[in-house]
């Protein structure tokens, strides 16, 4: 695909937007940026409206949780961020995790026809391969939560990531020549706009029976590590996002950080 076919310019994609806010904000599209997240978190100090975004053809400074590095290379993926400003309470937030990974499950697979899996909580992944993660980062202000960052980094070409990740990384160009990027933007913006409101107005258990259909973790064996260690069969999410996990005593423990393993996923064997 030629770089004016998958042009992620706002001209592209604005007239094919089909929320009612997501995506109509302010709007930064960037050839190089440190970090999406890192540049929507100062738009968001600055005042910019619920449904802006960040977006860019390579990161330098890619983020991951803990530290960690994102690689995101030029033109390889959707490198974006987007701006929320939902109607929560606070100890829901680890729920809009949920909510995008839910969103960009379902955009994937409506361009692609692809089964992308959620991994709790954060990874959509393909035949057991990580194809995106997600990261939040909230503000707090004395009402409550101020802003959410919405960070996504979804593979889509064959250079996504480095070839030392093979074993346990993949992207839509593995599987066939991707669709343009635009339109897994616009199908994620439409689904996430649907999670987030549904969220707000309902909880999360108005998500619960899409979310269970597209997780590889619920019904699964995995494997918690991190403070705690033990394993057993994920259950079910509980109302905060917490996963409930039966251990092998039979005991249902509630899972809030920490890193999960699911057999068959992501080299965990
Ligand atoms: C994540 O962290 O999965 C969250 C990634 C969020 C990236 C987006 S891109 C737009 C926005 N701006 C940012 O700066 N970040 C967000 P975590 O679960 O900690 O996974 C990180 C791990 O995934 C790394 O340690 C690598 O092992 C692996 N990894 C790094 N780059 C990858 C890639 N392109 N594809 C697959 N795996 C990758």
């Amino acid at each position: 695909m030629s770089d004016h076919q998958d042009s992620l310019a706002a001209s592209t994609w604005l007239p094919l937007l089909t929320t009612r806010y997501m995506g109509r904000g302010q709007a930064e599209v960037l050839q190089e940026a440190t970090s999406t997240n890192t540049l929507l978190k100062q738009m968001a100090l600055s005042g910019a409206p619920a449904g802006s975004l960040c977006l860019c053809e390579s990161q330098t400074a890619g983020k991951g949780r803990l530290g960690r590095i994102w690689h995101s290379p030029a033109g390889q993926g959707l490198w974006l961020s987007v701006l929320l400003r939902p109607r929560i309470q606070p100890e829901q937030a680890p729920l809009v995790t949920l909510c995008a990974a839910l969103a960009m499950a379902q955009a994937v697979n409506e361009t692609t026809g692809l089964d992308a899996r959620i991994k709790w909580p954060n990874d959509l992944v393909l035949e057991g391969k990580k194809l995106c993660g997600i990261l939040l980062e909230i503000g707090f202000a004395a009402s409550g939560i101020d802003y959410i960052v919405v960070g996504t980094g979804l593979n889509v070409g064959r250079s996504a990531y480095p070839a030392e990740l093979a074993h346990q990384a993949t992207s839509i160009a593995d599987h066939m020549t991707p669709p343009p990027r635009r339109e897994l933007l616009v199908r994620y913006l439409a689904a996430l706009e649907e999670t987030i409101t549904r969220l707000e107005n309902d909880g999360f258990a108005a998500l619960a029976e899409a979310y269970r259909a597209r997780s590889c973790t619920l019904g699964s064996m995995v494997k918690v590590s991190g403070s705690e260690e033990f394993t057993g069969v994920a259950e079910d999410i509980d109302e905060t996002g917490g996963l409930l996990v039966r251990d092998q005593t039979s005991v249902l423990r509630r899972v809030l950080a920490g890193d999960v393993s699911v057999r068959g996923v992501m080299g965990y064997v």
